[in-house]
């Protein structure tokens, strides 16, 4: 695998995993790596940053979860940040997929931090989403077949993985479309959930997600949050979901099959910043629920 070795915040997720909880034959086992590649970021860059501003704000956190009532308790092993290539989505992409490929050949379910969403669909190519329903977290549809020409793009990312065929694909919080990307949507059976239904009644897509049989595999885009609470991202899109939305519908996915997650499009750069904060708290809560 191609890691950086250096950076000591890499690890810092891991703190929540005593060395004694760590076992290495546990089937169950999650392994983390970061993919810090914003090559097709069109409006604010430096999501780059992501993986980095992610583990430095999840010293912030306590490892019991005050309103499970748990303690997190998986076998979490950070692998540090994949060495993507800059101005290179192929070439990322490829470098994702066969690392992601490796984890999987050793039983850990991938939690990948981005970077942007096209890692999403090289992290789903190496995990063969035929017989997964994706969930799909996000203020944007994403199913453009191409942007500005372009077939591998953050605005393409969920119609690439569409075409890999996943068992169904359900995306929540959506508020920004091209009026082709809602037709597409609907003409192809994509359950999708806007923030203004889910401001009304919160129920029906947990109601979805408990009805779900088979695995999951849980993309989760940051700003799916309004940007009250997510400002550091590439599209901000207002009127988003609540921090207590996003918290509730993820803990709806307790003891479902959930083959992997990743978060993106966290470009906060500084220390404290909100958005990683909330990035940092999501994939905690999800582990949580393990
Ligand atoms: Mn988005």
């Amino acid at each position: 695998m191609l890691f950086h070795t250096q950076n000591p915040l890499q690890f810092a997720f891991s703190q929540f995993c005593e060395e004694d909880s760590i076992k290495l034959n546990d089937e169950t086992k999650f392994g983390m790596v970061g993919a810090p590649f914003d090559g097709t970021s069109t409006y604010k860059t430096g999501s780059r940053f992501g993986p980095r501003t992610v583990r430095e704000a999840s010293y912030n956190f306590e490892r019991y979860n005050m309103v499970l009532d748990k303690n997190l308790d998986v076998s979490l092993f950070d692998f540090g940040d994949i060495e993507v290539i800059h101005g290179n989505f192929k070439k990322t992409c490829h470098v994702i997929q066969s690392t992601i490929s490796e984890l999987l050949d050793n039983n850990f379910r991938p939690v990948t931090i981005g970077g942007e969403h096209t890692v999403s669909y090289a992290v789903s190519k190496a995990l063969d989403i035929e017989n997964t329903t994706v969930i799909h977290f996000d203020a944007h549809m994403d199913l453009r077949d191409d942007y500005m020409g372009e077939k591998y793009s953050h605005a393409t990312a969920m119609r690439r993985v569409f075409d890999l065929n996943p068992a169904d694909m359900i995306q929540i919080g959506i508020r920004s479309c091209s009026e082709d990307e809602n037709s597409f949507a609907k003409e192809n059976h994509i359950t999708f959930f806007t923030a203004h239904e889910i401001n009304k009644d919160i129920n029906n897509v947990i109601k979805v997600i408990k009805a779900i049989e088979g695995p999951l595999y849980v993309s989760l885009d940051i700003d799916v949050l309004d940007p009250a609470y997510a400002p550091s991202v590439s599209t901000p899109s207002p009127c988003g979901l609540t921090p207590f939305q996003l918290e509730s519908i993820i803990h709806s996915l307790e003891g479902k099959k959930v083959v992997g997650f990743d978060l993106v499009e966290v470009s906060s750069t500084e220390i404290g910043d909100i958005t990683s904060i909330n990035g940092a708290k999501s994939i905690l809560d999800f582990l949580c629920i393990q």
